[in-house]
């Protein structure tokens, strides 16, 4: 009978999401709870799919600080699953002297969950699935945890799963750590059926036998390919494993990208928001502007913006390569002549003064900008009275 087993990693259960609480405490909120909604749709999913277990390769948990609540909330969550949960700790949940683990265990969960704290096989199954663990006990390891399944001793009839946190050198991208480094070849080394890997956040093969799970809710700007469990099927002791993508995840995070030099562009900047697709309130942006507008455009800019901040779950934007270049047409808006006319200009050639610390151009960028807006909302306003 071919074993199934779902493989999924950095849960990170507690992340606080400080910058989005920052800007929104109740968004950052929901990004925390999904993260066990998730979990409950990984145990939902798990059941439909009647797996032999579930493997969770590290970073169950953000910090062995984490609340006890959420370690009784996490094991709530994947009750809707009663079949073998094995929980690897990793870097942010290393098996120290005391650990989130040390606590979760005296919380006595349930006994289909495993805490894989110890370096030893755990068979599950009936006999049929070894489990091989190498559990961090530090943060960071100078060696390969991986080592020990290469003498590992299971059962003939058993397939043999390892599962372990860390990185595989040189086969991930923007990785510089020299820390927690697993063999690529440790599957063949170590005679596994499959290799589980957590810590890299996207979905990604390393080998036939080997992958990253990524994290099921995405969790950062960075476009990885993360929010999927992976649903492994080997149908007897050395064959191949079929691994099918599961996409679980609800948020999408992105990081975007525009270039104004006038009204038209902000069409374009509408037509690229749009293209995140509905449902709005699932995407979490980062968005980057850069370009220099008049301020006729920059006040049409900042109402598209509010717009698509109360559509988007999240939009954080950076606007400090965006500058403000007010217009004669602009000025003339606010005030064609007399003495305000004359402070306007002022301060648009304060603005561009190369003289002038950056500072001080700033500050006259910012009052025109202000001024403008200003003076368009009265204008607005007496024209509603009319
Ligand atoms: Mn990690």
């Amino acid at each position: 009978m071919a074993v199934k087993i779902l493989h999924s990693a950095d849960w990170q259960i507690g992340k606080a999401f400080a910058d989005i609480d920052d800007l929104d405490g109740d968004k950052a909120a929901e990004l925390r709870s999904q993260r066990l909604k998730t979990v409950q749709r990984i145990a939902e999913i798990a059941t439909e799919r009647s797996v032999d277990a579930v493997v969770v390769a590290g970073d169950v948990f953000e910090t062995n600080g984490v609340r006890d609540e959420s370690l009784r909330r996490t094991l709530n969550a994947m009750s809707g699953f009663s079949g073998d949960w094995l929980l690897l700790p990793g870097n942010h949940d290393a098996a120290e002297a005391e650990s989130a683990w040390t606590r979760l265990s005296r919380l006595q969960p349930p006994r289909n969950v495993r805490l894989l704290t110890r370096p030893e096989p755990v068979l599950v199954a009936e006999h049929r699935l070894a489990i091989l663990p190498a559990p961090l006990v530090r943060r960071h390891d100078a060696s390969d945890t991986t080592e020990v399944m290469d003498s590992m001793q299971t059962p003939p009839q058993a397939v043999r799963v390892g599962v372990a946190h860390g990185s595989i050198k040189g086969r991930l991208p923007e990785r510089s750590e020299a820390f927690n480094e697993i063999a690529e070849d440790r599957a063949d080394r170590a005679r596994l059926d499959y290799l589980a890997l957590g810590d890299w956040h996207g979905t990604l093969p390393i080998a036939p036998r080997t992958w990253y799970a990524g994290t099921p809710e995405p969790d950062r700007f960075k476009d990885n390919e993360s929010g999927n469990v992976l649903l492994v099927t080997i149908a007897a002791p050395g064959a191949a494993p079929v691994v099918e993508k599961i996409p679980v995840g609800r948020f999408h995070w992105r990081r975007m990208h525009a270039s104004l030099h006038g009204l038209s562009d902000l069409d374009a900047l509408s037509a690229q928001l749009a293209g995140l697709g509905a449902p709005y309130d699932r995407h979490v942006v980062q968005l980057e502007i850069s370009g220099v507008v008049d301020l006729a455009t920059r006040e049409a800019l900042n109402a598209l913006l509010d717009e698509w901040r109360a559509t988007l779950h999240v939009l954080r934007c950076r606007t400090d390569q965006l500058l403000s270049q007010p217009s004669e047409a602009d000025l003339d808006r606010i005030a064609s002549q007399g003495f305000m006319h004359t402070a306007l200009v002022r301060l648009r050639s304060q603005a561009s003064d190369e003289k002038q610390s950056g500072e001080a151009r700033d500050l006259a960028r910012r009052a025109l900008e202000i001024l403008y807006a200003e003076h368009m909302r009265t204008s607005r306003g007496s024209e509603a009275r009319r």
